[in-house]
């Protein structure tokens, strides 16, 4: 035979790179479900589906093109374990001249593709992955060199570079950002069109089925499971949110609402990381919706900016920071996850939404992983490390490098930051701005001590106050500090009090 050519799981895009010039009539594709990427961390049972099923759909669609694909099922007899073991056994099958790989999404999956070549003795070429906006030597040139990594001045670039949303004098509308339009708070009777939801086929049966043998306690349920399995679902879905949802994505950005998981949010994430959807197709739509004076400046502009901006950018760190990135600990922050996070009783009700609709859909917007459960874990000071394995496990969309730069560096500024220049910190007072939460709570958003306070706010002054050195030197923490400092020692004191009980008591409860 010719070369063997590796597609992992979320490389399932026809034009991946490690297809590019292939040989139908003497290469074959390896494809491998294998415990080992399916129990590195504990996946939502979701996420488990949509990997596997999407990977059975791909094969068919290559198979389809006339091309040979060795497809490695979970439970087939003599199944290594591991893309590396998969690899070598499918070397002795097929006796290629070569292996051929696209760059992977995760640093120890590069670690592992790069002993291959030693260990099975043959030449093995790791292509770059060419699905992303902005190369990762291109990422490296922009950031050589610059004292801070701003995402506002990437994201800049990368608009004149690709051209998007840009006349030929400059940004559309004269302006580069809309954020300060994307925040509008929570009002009372704010509901969304329902996204369309994909029916599972029979093969998205036939792996459900696996999954509820095989991960039996993993963590999520399936009832609901409704993720695009192939490239047209994923399509359809993009559509459906272009014609539904867009046009008011950009004042509710920030918003949320019992009730409403999705709100006008896009759920694409799930299929741009599979590679189902590129991120260009996605911008222009978007684009293609403004141009039709069918959707407003502030909405687009705010969709392209996470997905040409954020998503590109916060790639780019991860590949530059790693393996390093991952070992920060800032804040020194150790404490252990409570069990209200895997589905246990807490009071909080703003993290019990989250928690419930993570384990129903295997999904929650940015606002909600950042400013709820992400919060909550950088005041109280829970463990960058535990926290990070739990965003990996519990969301449909989660890769390492994009779920890393977002919960360590943005939620946990565990960085030190190099991604956000202050700390995304904040009271109960911006949830309940920006939600109904509080108003469904046990505990009160308005105090800060007594049994019914609510836990952010004390949390929120204590973290500043154990901080406060470190803040010291940064101006956007200076209104806080003045604050604080204002502050008269009884109240610190109260404070500092208030939360020390509330991180001993029930509600941080690391078990069941
Ligand atoms: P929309 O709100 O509709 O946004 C459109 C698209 O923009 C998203 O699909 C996504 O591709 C991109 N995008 C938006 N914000 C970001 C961002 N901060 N970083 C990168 N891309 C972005 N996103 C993931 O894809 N995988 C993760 O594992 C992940 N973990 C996160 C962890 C934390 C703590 C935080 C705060 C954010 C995380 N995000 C992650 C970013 C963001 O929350 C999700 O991309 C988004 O919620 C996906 O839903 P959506 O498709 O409806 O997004
Ligand atoms: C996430 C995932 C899962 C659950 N299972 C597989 C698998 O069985 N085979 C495979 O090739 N890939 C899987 N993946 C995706 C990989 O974990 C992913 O390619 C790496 O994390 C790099 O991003
Ligand atoms: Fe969360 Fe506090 Fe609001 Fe309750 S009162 S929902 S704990 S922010």
């Amino acid at each position: 035979m010719g070369v063997l050519r590796l597609v992992l799981g979320d490389q399932l895009s026809p034009d991946i790179a490690a297809l590019e010039g292939i040989d139908a009539a003497r290469d074959v594709v390896l494809m491998a479900e294998v415990m080992g990427e399916c129990t590195y961390v504990p996946h939502h049972r979701q996420k488990l589906v949509l990997v596997l099923s999407a990977m059975r759909h791909f094969a068919a669609e290559l198979r389809a093109r006339g091309l040979t694909v060795d497809y490695i099922r979970l439970d087939d007899i003599g199944n290594a374990g591991t893309l590396t073991g998969e690899i070598a056994r499918a070397i002795a099958r097929h006796r290629p001249e070569g292996v051929i790989a696209t760059f992977p999404g995760e640093w120890r999956v590069l670690e592992a593709m790069r002993t291959w070549e030693d260990d099975l003795a043959l030449p093995v070429e790791i292509r770059e992955d060419t699905r992303f906006l902005c190369p990762l030597p291109r990422f490296r040139r922009w950031a050589q060199g610059r004292r801070q990594l701003r995402m506002e001045f990437f994201y800049r670039e990368m608009r004149r570079e690709t051209g998007l949303l840009m006349d030929p004098d400059g940004p559309v509308g004269g302006q580069w950002n809309y954020d300060a339009e994307n925040r509008r708070p929570f009002a009372s009777g704010l509901t969304a069109p329902p996204p369309r939801r994909t029916r599972p086929d029979a093969v998205t049966q036939e792996v459900i089925a696996l999954v509820e043998a095989r991960f039996p306690t993993n963590f999520g349920t399936l009832d609901a499971f409704a993720w695009p399995v192939t490239a047209a679902e994923a399509e359809a879905a993009l559509g459906d949110f272009i014609a539904a949802r867009l046009v008011r994505f950009g004042d509710h950005q920030d918003a949320m609402a019992s009730g409403e998981p999705f709100l006008f949010h896009a759920l694409v994430s799930t299929s741009l990381n599979l590679g189902l959807l590129s991120p260009r197709a996605c911008c222009e739509a978007a684009e293609a919706a403004y141009r039709a004076g069918r959707a407003p400046l502030n909405a687009v502009e705010g969709f392209i900016r996470q997905i040409l901006g954020w998503r590109e950018y916060v790639r780019g760190l991860y590949w530059l920071k790693m393996p390093d990135y991952a070992r920060f600990n800032a804040l020194q922050a150790t404490r252990p996850l409570p069990w209200s996070w895997w589905g246990g009783e807490t009071r909080m009700n703003c993290i019990r939404q989250v928690v419930r609709q993570t384990r129903d859909f295997a999904y929650a917007h940015h606002i909600q992983r950042l400013m709820v459960t992400g919060n909550f874990a950088l005041i109280a000071g829970l463990d960058p490390a535990q926290v990070n394995e739990w965003y990996m496990a519990v969301y449909a969309d989660a890769y390492e490098w994009v779920e890393l730069p977002n919960t360590h560096g943005m939620a946990l500024h565990a960085d030190g930051g190099i991604i956000a220049s202050k700390p995304y910190a904040a009271s109960g007072a911006y949830i309940n701005r920006m939600s109904d939460y509080c108003r469904l709570c046990a505990y009160d958003v308005k105090a800060a001590t007594g049994p019914d306070a609510c836990p952010m706010n004390a949390l929120y002054w204590d973290f500043i106050a154990r901080h406060e050195r470190r803040f010291a030197g940064n101006p956007r923490m200076a209104m806080p500090l003045q604050i604080l400092r204002k502050m008269s020692p009884e109240k610190r004191a109260a404070l500092h009090a208030q939360a020390a009980a509330f991180l001993a008591g029930p509600e941080l409860r690391p078990e069941a």
